[in-house]
């Protein structure tokens, strides 16, 4: 005599299954394909963050051919510097820690999406082929003047 029903059985094996395949998968890509999470590169005491480089000395900073690294800041309620300008093709990486709560980052139309605790450097690259202005925004909820958080990638 059966205690469980055996498409019950089968059900509950494939269920362990695939939640062992998960697993091995997750696990795996972190120890094998060297998988880490997008934005922690650098850790810094927020308090510290102003007068550690390269963040003593936010701005834009050309690193190859028409490639640059953008030094922010984010704090209440500003990116420092809120304005970027890039020639057409730029390759920019966006290096980025918050001095006081958890910001965020995003460029309109493109992939930069970061989320910018205090404590930790994020970092993006995006390529601007295209010529416009693309939207810098804050995307976590830092505060009163969240709203008008906010800067500008221009393109030429
Ligand atoms: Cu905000």
């Amino acid at each position: 005599m059966e205690m469980i029903h055996r498409y019950e059985r089968f059900f509950l094996g494939s269920t362990l299954a695939i939640m062992g395949i998960a697993l091995v998968a997750v696990i795996s890509s972190f120890f094998i394909e060297d998988l880490e999470l997008p934005s922690p590169v650098e850790t810094v005491d927020p308090a510290e963050l102003t007068s550690h480089p390269p963040f003593d000395r936010p701005g834009l900073f050309e690193v190859g051919e028409n490639e640059y690294d953008a030094i922010m800041t984010a704090q209440a309620w500003a990116f420092v510097p809120s304005v970027i300008e890039v020639p057409v093709g730029a390759k920019v990486n966006f290096k980025i820690g918050a001095t006081d709560v958890v910001h965020g980052l995003i460029v309109h139309n493109t992939n930069v999406n970061l989320t910018i605790i205090p404590g930790q450097i994020s970092q993006a690259t995006a390529t601007f082929d295209e010529p416009g202005e693309f939207l810098m925004v804050c995307s976590e909820y830092c505060g009163i003047q969240h709203h008008n958080m906010a800067g500008r990638v221009i393109v030429k």
